[in-house]
């Protein structure tokens, strides 16, 4: 490829990561209300970009607050059971939880060595349940943050339910929430944030798992190996016509 047709392949992908960084920050928010293991439930993920032991991870720490109830780590661990995944009824004790205090953050780091543009943020799925019916700590409520490789420490709100990111105060056994968006919520992201709110301003909520789902936003040299090999099978057709 010639430098000028690769100079110019390079503005015309700078001006399209330009106008995806462009796009409102509104987030969809879909609830799902139901008993352990109802249909509609989606299982906890293992393989999301957050979970414990995967590369796509760099760090995740509680910057502020405390844990009052259950443990941190349960926060993505792959789990809804403690470990105990065959009995449903162990669903309402605390021991597989994460129950923050009011204002707690969770800083989530991405692994932006293993991909310097930074990762396309398709979805995010927070799991609560607790206690019998209409206890206030199903529900959920947390502003959700992200920042972009090129601005690490500066976090863009994502604008959902009125007063937070996600308000709901839940009213059945398990309370699901999902958030989409433009598609996707974000690209080229680095850190994701969410700070915890007590919905009804006096009980935690308990979170049993955050899923981020989302892949590494490929580099140029990639795409420019794909467009030119794209570019081949193209020509290669049009000759073997002629
Ligand atoms: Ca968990
Ligand atoms: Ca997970």
């Amino acid at each position: 490829m010639r430098a000028k047709h690769f100079i110019q392949m390079a503005v015309v992908m700078m001006v399209v990561v330009g106008l995806g960084l462009g796009t409102a920050h509104a987030a969809t928010i879909s609830m799902f209300e139901g008993y352990p293991l109802s249909p509609g439930l989606a299982p906890a993920s293992n393989s999301d970009l957050i979970n414990a032991g995967q590369s796509t991870l760099s760090s995740i720490v509680l910057t502020t607050g405390t844990v009052v109830l259950g443990s941190f780590d349960k926060l993505n661990d792959g789990d809804y059971w403690g470990g105990i995944t065959s009995d449903p009824a162990r669903w309402e004790t605390y021991d597989a939880c994460f129950g923050p205090s009011d204002g707690a953050i969770v800083t989530v780091a991405l692994n932006t060595t293993a991909s310097p543009l930074g990762y396309d943020i398709d979805s995010i799925v927070t799991t609560t349940a607790s206690g019998g019916d209409g206890d206030i700590r199903r529900g959920q409520k947390f502003d959700l943050w992200y920042s972009l490789v090129g601005t690490p420490d500066t976090f863009v709100h994502v604008t959902g339910d009125s007063g937070a990111t996600v308000n709901r105060p839940g009213g059945s056994v398990v309370s699901q929430t999902t958030i989409t968006g433009d598609s996707p919520i974000a690209t080229g992201v680095a850190k994701l944030q969410f700070q915890f709110h007590y919905c009804d301003g006096t009980h935690e909520n308990v979170y049993r798992e955050i899923d981020v789902f989302g892949a590494a936003v490929p580099e140029p040299s990639t795409l420019v190996l794909l467009a030119t090999g794209l570019l081949g099978l193209l020509c290669y057709a049009w000759r073997k016509r002629k």
